[in-house]
């Protein structure tokens, strides 16, 4: 059973929802940040699995379930108002729903905006993370507990490709909340013996992305052209390198970091990294529209070789204050330890999302 929530507001959707079916008790577990790309992923593997999932979502004019119901599983989870600022609410939420597994994917997650609230991205994404791990030490410390950190911490190029052991040289207020976040949660397993790992997260990318992140930028932008509009797409640095996966994959990693005896720290990535020029072509391809290129710095454009239309200019205004140039990830321990392996490759994330959001602008 799961306690009744200790303040009338707290649980939208009544508690049992799902009793056990058989004699095997159903795993519990919680996502904050279930309404992002990761957490929506996340809770229809978990649902998948047979677990009761619970997922934290911030009280807005208008609830965001968009992506919960875009998997079909918005009245399958157990939605609790959550935010990673408030001390009280973390309290009682960990008072009242006890879980397996409690995986912290919530985060002011875009890079660009962190420059512009970096004090907001360190409360949430690291006072956040420590607010949460020691609430559940004093209330459960039995608790699985997943931190998502990121490739974001490795910044400036230190080494290639990079490890878990590679020095973390961060390069936004994004960056060195999360490594905080990241450091919080070493410290508090090593501490109070606390069965917390960190999945050291390379880009991963899909149909759910958030439209302010490169990808889901281009591939909206594609479509819209393909379909007959004139703007063309206004990039920033397109000479940027990543190491792009899919979220489906990456959600699967997670949950496999959790079910390990010994917690640890693992990187996720494809090790293929890949200019963000390059990512438009390929899903350009994937929309028949080969493209021409020329210029260099913000005089480069791509234009549709078949109709000479501009298709992507350099805006300076989508420049960083300072760029993470080249990320690619090896996630040789995620192989060895968990039997975790990327199933998409660049080109075919960029087909995948190019065509869904085609689709979609129809
Ligand atoms: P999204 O931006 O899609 O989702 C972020 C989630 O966090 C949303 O549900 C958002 O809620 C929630 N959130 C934001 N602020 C708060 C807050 N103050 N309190 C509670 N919830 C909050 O990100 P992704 O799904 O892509 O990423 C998931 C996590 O993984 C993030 O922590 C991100 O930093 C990290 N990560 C992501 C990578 C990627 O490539 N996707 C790579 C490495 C790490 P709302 O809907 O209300 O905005
Ligand atoms: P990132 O993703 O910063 O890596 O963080 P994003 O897609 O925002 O940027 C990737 C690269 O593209 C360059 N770029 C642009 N980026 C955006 N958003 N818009 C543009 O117009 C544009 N033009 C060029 C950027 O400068 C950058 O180099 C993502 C987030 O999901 C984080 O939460 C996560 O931790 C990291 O990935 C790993």
């Amino acid at each position: 059973m799961i306690p009744a929530a200790t303040t009338p507001h707290l649980s939208r959707i009544p508690p049992c929802a799902f009793p056990p079916s058989g004699d095997t008790p159903r795993k519990r577990a919680f996502i904050t940040g279930i309404t992002g790309q990761d957490g929506a992923y996340l809770a229809q593997l978990l649902l998948d699995k047979g677990y009761e999932v619970h997922g934290g979502m911030r009280r807005n004019a208008q609830a965001e379930r968009a992506r919960l119901e875009t998997l079909g599983i918005a009245d399958r989870v157990i939605l609790h108002d959550l935010d990673l600022t408030e001390m009280t609410n973390i309290f009682r939420l960990i008072r009242g729903v006890p879980v397996d597994e409690f995986y912290n994917l919530a985060a002011q997650s875009f890079v660009g905006a962190s420059w512009e609230q970096p004090i907001y991205a360190g409360d949430v994404n690291g006072m956040g993370v420590a607010r949460l791990l020691d609430t559940l030490r004093t209330l459960a410390p039995a608790t699985r507990f997943y931190q998502a950190s990121t490739s974001e911490m490795f910044g400036l190029v230190q080494a290639v490709p990079q490890v878990e052991t590679t020095p973390f040289y961060p390069r936004s207020p994004y960056g060195v909340a999360k490594a905080y976040g990241h450091y919080i949660t070493v410290n508090y397993r090593e501490s109070f013996g606390m069965h917390a790992s960190c999945g050291i997260l390379f880009n991963h990318e899909s149909p759910l992305r958030g439209e302010e992140f490169v990808t889901r930028k281009i591939t909206r932008g594609l479509a819209r052209i393909a379909r007959g509009a004139n703007a063309p797409i206004q990039l920033g640095n397109l000479s940027a390198r990543r190491d792009w996966g899919f979220a489906g994959d990456y959600v699967e990693g997670m949950w496999r970091m959790l079910q390990q005896d010994i917690p640890s720290d693992y990187v996720l990535a494809t090790g293929v990294t890949t200019p963000i020029r390059d990512f438009v072509s390929f899903a350009a391809e994937a929309l028949d529209m080969p493209l021409d290129w020329r210029g260099e710095g913000v005089e480069e454009v791509a234009t549709d070789r078949r109709t000479g239309r501009r298709v992507v200019e350099v805006n300076p205004a989508f420049f960083r204050p300072a760029e993470v140039e080249l990320l690619v990830g090896d996630a040789s321990r995620a192989r060895t330890r968990l039997g975790w392996r990327p199933r998409v490759d660049v080109r075919g994330l960029a087909a995948m999302m190019a065509r869904a959001d085609y689709d979609a602008v129809a």
